[in-house]
């Protein structure tokens, strides 16, 4: 079932320009090519959503998009890319460490990575470095229907074994095909889980901070109606 609706909000090339962080969000990044764009597209069910192309690189922005009025799917540029020149790398780097770093409203980082590859130094080093900035992530492999089984699995059991080496517990990993629609109802229902135990939290706070109202501290704070009338 695609979910009921699917909006794109707005592209941002920086913090900045991010819409207000009021909603649950979830990343998607990748090496360039990688198939975010066309997963975007299968997750949703609306084919154009996000841009998809066959020359890397394409995504060059912060893209962000409205599901279901109720959480945003983000589609970040492809990390690796080999941009013109340094400077265009730096700013690339910046805008999504930036992003990933700072943006309040993260609930998660899908790292999509090639089914059909070996695992790369690009793909290691990022997950790597999310580790080290405490970040939720989950793996994806991607272009599944293009795989053979034992190629995923092997590729599945390098990531592993580098957690395993960090004395860490293995991320959610996902397997999908944009092709097929492989692994989407799998991924759609640990985002809705992710979506509704942050809401669960926030209902949470929101009762608690009702009743600190609710319990006057100081008897002084009682309103008229409350005080006994005098003798
Ligand atoms: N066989 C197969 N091809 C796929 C799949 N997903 C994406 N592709 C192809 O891979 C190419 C890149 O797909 P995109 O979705 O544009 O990849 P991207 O990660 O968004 O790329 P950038 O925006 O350049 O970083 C396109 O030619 C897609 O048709 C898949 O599941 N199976
Ligand atoms: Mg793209």
């Amino acid at each position: 079932m695609p979910p009921r609706s699917a909006e794109f909000v707005t592209s941002a090339t920086d913090l900045g320009g991010c819409p207000d962080p009021i909603v649950p969000e979830f990343a998607f990044i990748g090496r360039s090519n990688v198939g975010k764009s066309s997963l975007i597209n299968r997750l949703t069910g609306q084919q154009g959503l996000a841009k998809v192309s066959a020359t890397p690189g394409h995504t060059k922005t912060l893209n962000f998009y409205l599901v279901q009025r109720d959480w945003h799917l983000v589609d970040l540029p492809g990390y690796g890319f080999a941009q013109k020149n340094l400077a265009d790398r730096e700013r690339f780097e910046a805008m999504i460490i930036d992003y990933l770093e700072q943006r309040e409203s993260l609930i998660r980082v899908f790292v999509l990575v090639d089914s059909r590859l070996p695992m790369q130094k690009l793909d290691r080093d990022f997950v790597v470095w999310l580790i080290g900035a405490d970040l939720d992530f989950a793996l994806v492999f991607t272009k599944v229907d293009k795989t053979k089984p034992a190629v995923l699995r092997a590729t599945r059991g390098e990531f592993e074994a580098i957690f395993q080496q960090m004395g860490l517990s293995a991320p959610p990993m996902f397997e999908t095909s944009s092709e097929t629609g492989a692994g989407k109802v799998e991924l759609l229902r640990f985002i809705s889980a992710e979506v509704a135990s942050v809401q669960a939290d926030e209902d949470d706070a929101e009762d608690s901070e009702a009743q600190e109202h609710d319990t006057p501290e100081d008897p002084g704070d009682r309103t008229a109606g409350d005080t006994k009338p005098e003798a």
